[in-house]
């Protein structure tokens, strides 16, 4: 059954082959290459059969067995035209000017991205957004965009789901001409959790307009002006639209809090405004933008700057979340963050269906059906069902007005909340949330947003294993073995954060320890893509691509990793969701399209027992014909 042609070669078979002999006939690695990649397949499920899950689930909710029904449109009609196609004709600045100039209120939908960042883990696959894509691609042609890339979801995508984060935009690209893309770029961090030298931001940026991205969303996790420059002049260079970002922090309706006032945001912003942004955006992370707040400050913003399209972004976690949208838009925002309504709510973003019923027939209109959104939102409320081992209602029920104490972002939030619930340790939660709150104060009040959330998480959880509080972390700093990631702040690693750092904490945490003055890159050699390319192909074979050159400069480890994968195991993500996660059951028959009009049709036969070598055989019918993987039992 196997496709091992070497084990019919004479040559081999009578045991006289040398090192050359591989050289030498190149031939026996001409395989068939869809059988190759069904054997690869075969493989992964084997595995599946015999090891359990390829990807560690976080909850006992098995993945649901339904089959979502996507909603049907016209047949052959070309999506109607959208804000893309104002882009690709006049330019971003153009597209800024008209979408400011837009009556109405205009929406962007992060159902494929930050909504199941805050919800499911980050772990939607490309399979499953691929199948509603064009309905969101007719239906919704007049959003402002759709979130569908950047931030967690590119390190995921690689690391869980083994899929390549640009096969999707590429993908996703195909299916929807029309609406804008838009992504989350952490600045200097691009899509990772550390600074990298510029010429890989710069290159990142290039790719993603390449291969299809439209508007990028630039932040800096201590709003360090420049570091969102570096990302920003990356973008403008890439011919992206740029949406620079503020990350909120505080309260501007609580006049006693004094650090992030009115003032802190408009400075900012006019600095944001100089350098060029085309659209500017107040990243509410954690959804602490209460209405009251959201109208001070929109209002400020508006007036300061009339010309600039300002886009609001915030979670849900308290509840008040389209209340505070609502204010933003009559105070003047332009384009205010929606997810579909089964997606939408607790950690994840306001509803869309909410929003659009709520300024439906005023002169905020966003001109969405609600009928469309509701028939969407069947889609995902359907394949929400099928990530049942990422659910984040295992634990978290309702919405948490705390958030507006602690501050926590709203992918953070369930992930804390999980580890604690998932060590038994409910309580700990309530815990680790107050720590959160002094450790923000200890390490200056700082914007809590990813890798400063971080940075504050680390501490909060170490001062709760360690029974500290922070008068104990301030007398005893020079002897505490701190996280890394709090030390690195502190040595200035991620820039520097608003009004400084606090001492003498910060030098009895140093003590001799260099530290970083100014932008932490400047140091940085830049990134050599030929010898990065080079190595690749030394590891994996000829068939890399620039975009996997760039995924390693990212990261490396997870890139190799995943580059293996595909390799042993296929294409997996050609499976449908249910069988990727959880794998077949017995007797049950698979049909797996692997390219278009080439199906796989594939069942599981039985698994045979344990041989002397700790494997299982485990036998197949793959299009009628009896194959079979041997699978080391590892469990
Ligand atoms: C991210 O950086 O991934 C975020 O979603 C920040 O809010
Ligand atoms: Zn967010």
């Amino acid at each position: 059954p196997f496709l091992l042609n070497v084990l019919e070669h004479k040559q081999f078979l009578s045991g006289v082959v040398d090192t050359y002999f591989i050289d030498e006939n190149p031939q026996l690695f001409q395989f068939n290459p869809s059988q190759n990649r069904a054997q690869k397949l075969l493989n992964y499920l084997g595995q599946c059969m015999v090891n359990g899950p390829m990807t560690p689930f976080a909850t006992d909710i098995p993945p649901s067995e339904i089959q979502p029904t996507v909603p049907e449109l016209p047949i052959a009609k070309a999506p109607p035209p959208g804000w893309r196609d104002i882009l690709k004709q006049d330019g971003p600045t153009a597209f800024a000017k008209k979408v400011r100039e837009h009556n109405g209120l205009l929406l962007m939908d992060t159902t494929f991205r930050d909504a199941h960042q805050s919800l499911l883990a980050t772990r939607v696959r490309t399979y499953d957004l691929k199948k509603i894509a064009p309905y969101a691609s007719h239906k919704f042609h007049n959003l402002y965009s759709m979130e569908n890339w950047g931030g967690a979801t590119y390190d995921v995508a690689m690391r869980f789901l083994h899929e390549c984060p640009w096969e999707r935009l590429q993908e996703l690209r195909k299916r929807v001409p029309n609406v804008p893309f838009q992504m989350l770029l952490r600045g200097a961090n691009a899509v990772g959790y550390t600074n990298y030298p510029d010429n890989v931001v710069y290159k990142f940026c290039d790719l993603a307009v390449k291969n299809g991205m439209d508007i990028f969303r630039v932040f800096d996790s201590l709003n360090y002006l420049p570091n969102i420059i570096v990302g920003m002049e990356a973008v403008g260079k890439a011919g992206g639209v740029i949406e620079a970002a503020i990350s909120y922090t505080g309260d501007v309706s609580n006049p006693s809090l004094e650090k992030y006032n009115l003032k802190y945001y408009t400075d900012l912003a006019d600095e944001l405004v100089k350098a060029g942004t085309h659209v500017l955006c107040i990243k509410d992370m954690a959804g602490v933008l209460k209405p009251r707040a959201a109208k001070l400050l929109i209002t400020a913003l508006r007036d300061r700057h009339p010309d600039i399209p300002i886009h609001v972004h915030t979670h849900d976690t308290a509840g008040a979340g389209v209340a505070s949208m609502l204010a933003c838009a009559e105070a003047g925002a332009d384009i205010v963050d929606v997810a579909v309504d089964s997606m939408s709510g607790l950690t994840s973003q306001p509803s869309m269906g909410a929003v659009v019923s709520s300024v439906a027939n005023t002169e905020l209109d966003t001109g969405i059906d609600l009928h469309d959104v509701t028939e969407y939102s069947s889609y995902w409320e359907q394949t929400r069902n099928l990530y049942g081992p990422f659910e984040c209602c295992k634990t978290l029920k309702s919405g948490n007005s705390d958030v507006y104490d602690n501050q926590i972002p709203g992918g953070q939030y369930t992930n804390l909340q999980f580890q604690a619930f998932s060590l038994g340790l409910a309580e700990q939660f309530e815990e680790v949330k107050k720590r959160y709150c002094e450790a923000n104060l200890l390490l200056g009040d700082i914007p809590k947003v990813t890798p400063s959330s971080k940075v504050v998480g680390d501490m909060a959880q170490f001062m709760v294993q360690n029974k500290l509080n922070t008068a104990q972390v301030e007398d005893r700093a020079e002897d505490l073995s701190l996280p890394v990631s709090v030390i690195e702040y502190f040595q200035g690693f991620l820039g520097e954060p608003p009004g400084g750092y606090p001492e003498p904490l910060r030098s009895k945490i140093l003590g001799d320890k260099p530290r970083v003055n100014g932008r932490p890159v400047a140091s940085l050699q830049p990134v050599d893509f030929d010898k990065i390319k080079e190595e690749l192909i030394e590891k994996h074979g000829k068939r890399i691509r620039d975009v996997d050159v760039l995924s390693s400069a990212l990261y490396p480890s997870v890139t190799d990793d995943f580059l293996q994968f595909r390799e042993t195991y296929g294409p997996v993500d050609t499976l449908d969701t249910t069988l990727f996660l959880a794998g077949p059951k017995m007797a049950q028959e698979v049909q797996v399209d692997i390219e278009k009009g080439k199906t796989l049709s594939i069942k599981v036969l039985a698994v045979g027992d344990l041989n002397k070598n700790g494997q299982r055989e485990v036998f197949f019918e793959l299009n009628g014909q009896l194959r079979s993987v041997m699978i080391k039992d590892e469990v």
